[in-house]
């Protein structure tokens, strides 16, 4: 089983049940799963090597944003939490651009995977996404690249951490700090968190964890880079229903091009 040289299934025994609980019952109470030294680091290093080969192809933007990534409402005071924004800025290389026999494409498309991917976010199906350029990113943060203060759209985020930065470029968050669901969008804790008088966690991620988080009741970031190294992170982005591209107007902006 070819999935067996990239994870390291003797410490991850991704199809066994009982593991499957375990990652989905920490997923559910802590809003986040960790799993360290999940890819072999002979695997780890034919990614970096693959991501450092592939990051002139990136596509570097910047955004000012707000942290529920809604659009400017007029009729509200500039210094309200919907029109306050936040400034993010990072380089993307698309999933065209990565080879058919990179580790992290195998991971993504592995059945092996996918079924513990389900099993634990608790979704019956996962897809990819329709279009060729969302399903695996690579993001490059360089010195002083950031990822503002957000709530995600999704309802869980796959990533893999590919190489840490060696000061700042660390992912911080705060759980369960707001409920979209029943309307409570906590605007007075997303004022005092942008005034800075709130102290987030911060999660320690190596190169090789795959980190599994539910990002859209909890505010996170990933703060400055404040070294020359780059900060290289994998996403992997999965739908629950198939046949799903991302929006054009996204696809524009972080990755430059449609197709
Ligand atoms: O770079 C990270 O660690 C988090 C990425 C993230 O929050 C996002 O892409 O929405
Ligand atoms: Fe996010």
């Amino acid at each position: 089983m070819e999935i067996g040289k990239i994870v390291d299934l003797d410490s991850h025994p991704i199809s066994a049940l009982d593991f499957q609980k375990q990652c989905r019952e920490i997923l559910d109470e802590q809003g986040v799963l960790s799993l360290a030294h999940f890819i072999y680091s002979e695997a780890m290093a034919g990614i970096l090597d693959e991501a450092l080969r592939l990051r002139d192809q990136a596509y570097f933007c910047q955004q000012n944003h707000s942290v529920f990534l809604n659009s400017p409402d007029q009729s509200l005071p500039a210094n309200h939490p919907l029109n306050r924004t936040v400034e993010t800025s990072k380089g993307c290389v698309c999933d065209d651009l990565i080879p058919s026999d990179s580790s992290l494409r195998k991971l993504y498309d592995s059945e092996v995977f996918r079924g513990f991917i389900k099993s634990v976010v608790g979704h019956s199906e996962i897809f990819p996404y329709a279009d060729r350029l969302s399903s695996i990113n690579i993001h490059y943060a360089e010195r002083n690249q950031e990822l503002g203060w957000h709530f995600d759209n999704s309802s869980f985020a796959i990533t893999l951490m590919i190489q840490k930065s060696s000061r700042g470029g660390r992912f911080e968050y705060i759980r369960d700090f707001r409920s979209s669901n029943d309307g409570r969008e906590n605007y007075d804790g997303v004022t005092d968190l942008l005034d800075g008088k709130l102290k987030p966690e911060q999660l320690a991620i190596e190169p090789g964890t795959l980190v599994l988080f539910r990002g859209k009741n909890s505010v996170h970031r990933v703060s400055p880079n404040k070294s020359d190294r780059t900060r290289i992170l994998a996403v992997l982005a999965y739908n629950s229903i198939p046949n799903v591209a991302l929006a054009e107007s996204a696809r524009m902006t972080f990755y430059g091009r449609l197709n």
